[in-house]
């Protein structure tokens, strides 16, 4: 049962799409405070668990700790760290009470699980106009079910976006483009696209090639799909170029459509390509104006995007630069080197992504203006649904590729998301893997880590590590950040290590693709915490470095250096699976408890429940090549896998004709 209560007048974000009627009062549990700003209160026994708020940081179970919606380009992930990209304000209450909350409410929110007060939960905000939907249920996973069908289906990429993608920071022109592809083949490694960072771009201008690296780009585009079976994948920022002449920005200043000051001049950011103005993607028509943007890239073969810097980042803006300038002008006019350096330190490090400027410009909405940081954590969700309204127009009947860096929950119906820029630290593995159960409650099924660390040097046990969760996540990408160690495979010892482990990714694609699309048809989550399914053990519900993938499987990858293997907890006699790099798969029955499993880094370690059954595929080098008319079935003979063979690239996935029910003998 879904109940909505509205406090004061809230900002219409689309969150939801299901609609509900409002209920009179306040929710049965807990306290609602608006005498101060909003504050819901309720108190917690010892053992409830807190799970939701998507890409948040740290654990499964929130509690804890404390958290802000308040979507940030920081690209330190420390364990204090508060705010991410992402602004995903549903929580899962699991204890004394079973319920979902989901507080839309687009500018900062503050979730104190027990940080204050180890018994309180406190959910926050500077102003009492929000929606709280209070959603309870059976279970847990109905009450996911239910949040689901409320914020609408999740997006559904195309089935090339389940096969491997390389990236980095610094590819620039075409010839780094080939030879990424080339080299891969060469060591064996299967690859389906390249991903194209900020330096394709003229001067770093949205929708633009840089001409003399790319004279025919369209051609390049057709080259690298059909002679390397590769898919180029080029990224688009939020901040549009200031610069007479070109086209987005004069349309854009013609049209009134990015976002303006108090005093209606337009305002500044500076990002890459130096000052530019953000397009106001609040505004319905300017959001269906940058929207038509991507096709020109479309049209010229591409057919996926990623979308970054739309928290939106600003590295500073020309009020904060003068304000700094004038602190330092004035230390240097004291004439004196026993400057306050904290104030200096503090003044530079606080231009980028500062409160006040984010407070300095205006949304158009409905003919009103609204100020930026009352609906600070919709802009990348905007960005990202400009982009998919746009293919809705320029492509009905084929899937693109999207995901974007900032998000907000609504953005789920329009593309993925990464989880931004991670460091090459082992702790980030096991971030990565708590992430996707508490994205997938909150709609974004589509997501993945950059494997191997963006930032920081990378080490090839790190990677291969990393990898072998990576083969189980929807977006599988290696990336990494200008200046790191280079993180391709071929530049590592015995690459035929890594082309086994990205190759385990081809075998199980079908099994992947299959669970990824059920469970967006169903509005259900493709991973789960052993506590959804194994509420009743006491050792299951506290786990947080497995998880369930499907109805089927349990990964538990090894995340620890040096590490011959690793200790899992099986909640249930499981099969325990292994790729071998000689491309057999070893399976052996383990009893319901705690063993140490061996798992040699060039291994894909599983477990299997009893009475299912997945697909395994013979090894392809791309998506395509992947035989689904031919699988092997792994598990317990007499079970049966359903498995989706549409075209990959349309909405046949709706028919039943595109769905094959395969039974094990
Ligand atoms: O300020 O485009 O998260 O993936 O490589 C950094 C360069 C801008 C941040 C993204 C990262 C990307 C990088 N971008």
């Amino acid at each position: 049962m879904i109940q909505k209560y509205r406090f004061g007048t809230p900002f219409e974000t689309d969150a939801c799409v299901f609609p509900v009627e409002e209920t009179q009062g306040v929710p049965a549990f807990g306290t609602v405070s608006t005498e101060n700003g909003f504050v819901f209160s309720y108190t917690m026994l010892d053992t409830d668990a807190v799970y939701g708020l998507g890409g948040a940081n740290r654990g499964i179970n929130k509690r804890g700790y404390v958290y802000e919606s308040d979507c940030s380009d920081n690209p330190n992930h420390h364990e204090d760290t508060r705010s991410l990209y992402a602004a995903h304000n549903f929580l899962l209450l699991s204890g004394s009470v079973t319920a979902g909350l989901f507080f839309d409410y687009p500018s900062f929110l503050r979730f104190d699980v027990g940080y204050t007060r180890s018994d309180l939960l406190t959910v926050s905000c500077a102003e009492a106009n929000l929606k709280l939907y209070v959603i309870t249920g059976e279970s847990l996973e109905e009450i996911v079910h239910e949040f689901r069908t409320l914020i609408g289906r999740s997006y559904i990429p195309p089935r090339f976006a389940f096969g491997f993608g390389q990236s980095r920071w610094g590819y620039r022109t075409a010839e780094d483009f080939r030879s990424v592809a080339r080299r891969h083949r060469e060591a064996g490694v299967p690859i389906d696209m390249v991903y194209m960072d900020i330096d394709y771009m003229d001067a770093y201008k949205d929708f633009t090639v840089n001409p003399e690296n790319f004279p025919d780009f369209a051609g390049f585009v057709k080259e690298m799909k059909e002679e390397q079976g590769v898919r180029l994948i080029p990224i688009i920022d939020a901040g549009v170029k200031i610069e007479k002449g070109y086209p987005v920005y004069e349309e854009g200043v013609a049209w009134d459509y990015f976002c303006r000051k108090a005093d209606g001049e337009l305002f500044q950011a500076a990002v890459w390509p130096g000052y530019t103005h953000f397009p106001d993607v609040l505004n319905p028509e300017a959001r269906a104006w940058f929207g038509e943007h991507y096709r020109s890239l479309i049209e010229q073969g591409i057919e996926g995007f990623w979308n970054d810097m739309n928290e939106p980042s600003i590295f500073h803006s020309p009020e904060g630069m003068s304000d700094a300038l004038e602190t330092m002008r004035g230390m240097v006019e004291a004439g004196s080197v026993d400057v306050p350096i904290y104030l200096l330190m503090e003044k530079l490090g606080g231009l980028a992504n500062s409160h006040a400027d984010y407070a300095r410009f205006y949304h158009k909405v409905n003919g009103e203006l609204v100020r930026h940081d009352k609906v600070h954590n919709l802009f990348g969700y905007n960005m990202t649904r400009a982009a998919g309204e746009a293919f809705d127009r320029i492509c009905p009947d084929k899937r693109i590729l999207m995901f974007s860096r900032s998000s907000y929950i609504g953005m789920h119906r329009y593309g993925g998301i990464w989880t931004g820029d991670n460091k090459a630290w082992w702790s980030h593995i096991l971030l990565n893997l708590r992430m996707l159960p508490s994205l997938n409650m909150c709609g974004f099924l589509y997501v993945g880590a950059d494997l191997g660390g963006f930032g920081c040097n990378t080490t090839r046990d790190l990677l291969l590590r990393w990898l072998a969760l990576g083969v189980f996540t929807p977006l599988m990408r290696n990336h990494a950040a200008l200046g790191t160690r280079e993180q391709e495979f071929y530049q590592f010892e015995n690459p035929e290590d890594f082309a086994h482990v990205i190759s385990v990714r081809y075998r199980l694609l079908p099994y992947l693709y299959s669970t990824y699309l059920r469970a967006a048809l169903e509005g259900r989550m493709m991973f789960r915490p052993l506590s959804f399914v194994y509420g009743d053990d006491e050792i299951a519900r506290g786990i947080e470095d497995q998880l369930l993938l499907g109805d089927e499987v349990m990964i538990a990858p090894v995340y620890t250096q040096n590490a011959a293997g690793r200790t899992v907890y099986l909640p249930e006699e499981m099969l325990f699976v292994k790729f071998l790099p000689d491309g057999s798969i070893s399976t052996e029955t383990l009893s319901k408890g705690l063993h140490f499993v061996r798992v040699a880094l060039n291994e894909v370690p599983l477990f299997l429940r009893p009475g299912h059954c997945i697909p395994v595929a013979a090894p392809a080098q791309r998506t395509e090549e992947v035989d689904f008319a031919h699988l092997t079935l792994l598990g317990t003979p007499g079970s049966s896998f359903t498995v989706c063979c549409d075209d990959g690239i349309g909405r046949d996935y709706e028919k039943s004709e595109s769905w094959k029910v395969l039974t094990m003998e």
